[in-house]
């Protein structure tokens, strides 16, 4: 597997801003489906902004959510979508089964993939064994 990519600084504080209310109803507990307090959707501020064409958009994976739960794209247009895995302990995935996009990526690890979606709204997911259940999901809005 190629080595994680290193993305900008600003997308960075962003993510560390979500990943740390998401991180806080954790407990520090590592493990797969846990019963800890539900996660309640960190914020629930949908970040409903369309965004231009060369868009970059991150989407942080946490133990065990991704931070947001909804991500808004541009349709027919090359999104750089930044999976940020940097502060989870356990590796995670993110899959849109109707994109047939299906990406696994270690602990620590930073990847990006490009998304380029016709108007819809789907859903991404980690399908690793127990992490969806555990609410590891989220929905792609493409428009
Ligand atoms: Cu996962």
């Amino acid at each position: 597997m190629e080595s994680a990519r290193k993305h900008p600084l600003a997308l960075v504080a962003l993510v560390a801003g979500a990943a740390t209310l998401g991180l806080a109803s954790l407990g520090g507990a590592v493990g797969v489906a846990q019963d800890a307090t539900p996660a309640v959707g960190p914020g629930a501020s949908p970040m409903a902004s369309p965004l231009a064409a060369g868009s970059v958009v991150t989407v942080g994976s946490i133990d065990i959510d991704f931070v947001p739960a909804e991500l808004t794209i541009p349709a027919a247009t090359d999104v750089t979508v930044v999976i940020d895995n940097s502060t989870a302990q356990i590796p995670h995935n993110f899959a849109v089964d109707a994109l047939d996009i299906n990406e696994t990526y270690q602990a620590g690890e930073t990847v990006e993939i490009v998304v380029n979606a016709p108007a819809g709204t789907y859903e991404y997911y980690c399908n690793l064994p127990g992490h969806k259940p555990a609410g590891m999901f989220g929905t792609l809005i493409v428009q």
